[in-house]
């Protein structure tokens, strides 16, 4: 078999699992006419599926934002106090094993903040964000993962669906990245290929095997090779990257096939605060990641978006900010959501 042929049946196959928006036999004025969905956001929906992103300015709240920027700058004096996941270049670890220093480095990223803090919850639940991805899922938007950043990862070209790959259906998946402050040309920032999420651009990265996601410790091919693969389809189709600079509480919200990378920091003094999180529609969220326990205990709804708490992670010591479980939530809206994913679980 071909590239080409494996290519194609890939992306048959990721067409009919995509959100309603990627599918080209939609008429999408029509389609969200009839959902409801208003005029502002059906402008988004198609900037979304022209250029398979959209950025909106001051999309989250600034006093969000300064509470969770107090709360980091806490931790950070207190780091060893706490027991957060975080990757070091490459390596996983521990607040609670590495010395608050390691902050100021490069290449240093915070794991699921929003599982730790009650304003990085806030944040990623913020009302522009749910409401557009909202009209994406058509469902409520539930994070499966976060990032926090100080300085920019530098991390090569890539796409996201490789790497966050466990929600149901492959294509069900966005990002979203929010400035916690104004980001400078030199710290490094994030930049994207518009109009790079078609798969008739970008194909399907073979990891080993035929494999699209990247399976660790058994891939034949890494991520330099996966930078490698996207350069050349991008100047295939002319892309060139694009900058990001926003300003503090812009957000960029891009589809789960774009490509983007973080540059080249060109001044290492300079921080790049940012906060990024993937998210999957409630249906599509694996089940393995809801807790069988109490409604309460297994999370939150706020804006019309959910939160829950891994179950691996219950009843940990010290993996949890002040502000955990002091925001203002919406129980009543998240039991029924619950029953409504379990509904869907038995009819399965
Ligand atoms: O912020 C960056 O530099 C890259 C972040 C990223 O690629 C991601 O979180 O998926
Ligand atoms: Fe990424």
């Amino acid at each position: 078999m071909t590239d080409e042929l494996v290519n194609v049946s890939f992306e048959s196959e990721w067409m009919n699992l995509a959100p309603w928006v990627d599918r080209p036999d939609i008429d999408l004025d029509s389609f969200a006419n009839e959902l409801g969905i208003s005029a502002e956001i059906i402008s988004l929906l198609q900037s979304w599926r022209r250029d398979g992103f959209v950025i909106i300015e001051k999309g989250v709240d600034e006093s969000d934002i300064d509470k969770f920027s107090s709360e980091l700058d806490q931790f950070f004096l207190n780091f060893s106090d706490y027991v957060i996941s975080m990757e070091v270049r490459g390596r996983q670890t521990w607040s609670r094993a590495e010395h608050s220093s390691i902050v100021s480095e490069v290449g240093v990223k915070f794991n699921n903040l929003h599982v730790a803090s009650g304003f990085a919850g806030s944040l990623c639940l913020s009302p522009k964000i749910i409401r557009f991805l909202s009209s994406i899922f058509l469902c409520p938007p539930v994070p499966m993962q976060s990032l926090t950043f100080i300085k920019g990862s530098q991390q090569r070209t890539h796409i996201d669906f490789p790497y966050v790959n466990r929600q149901r259906r492959l294509p069900q998946m966005v990002a979203a990245w929010i400035a916690l402050e104004d980001v400078h040309e030199e710290s490094g920032p994030l930049a994207y290929f518009k109009g790079g999420h078609l798969p008739t651009l970008t194909g399907f990265f073979d990891w080993g095997n035929g494999n699209l996601t990247s399976v660790a410790g058994s891939n034949k091919r890494n991520s330099n090779d996966f930078a490698d693969y996207l350069e050349s389809k991008m100047k295939e189709a002319k892309l060139a990257p694009v900058m990001f600079l926003p300003k503090k509480g812009d957000v960029l919200i891009w589809h789960a096939n774009l490509p983007h990378l973080g540059l080249p920091i060109r001044n290492v003094d300079l921080t790049r605060r940012s906060f990024v999180t993937h998210y999957t529609g409630l249906f599509d969220y694996p089940e393995r990641w809801v807790s069988a326990s109490d409604c309460d205990s297994a999370g939150y709804s706020k804006n019309g978006g959910l939160i829950f708490e891994y179950p691996y992670d219950q009843g940990k010591k010290n993996n949890k900010f002040d502000s955990w479980g002091q925001i203002e939530t919406d129980q009543a809206g998240f039991r029924y959501w619950l029953s409504e994913y379990r509904n869907r679980l038995q009819e399965r």
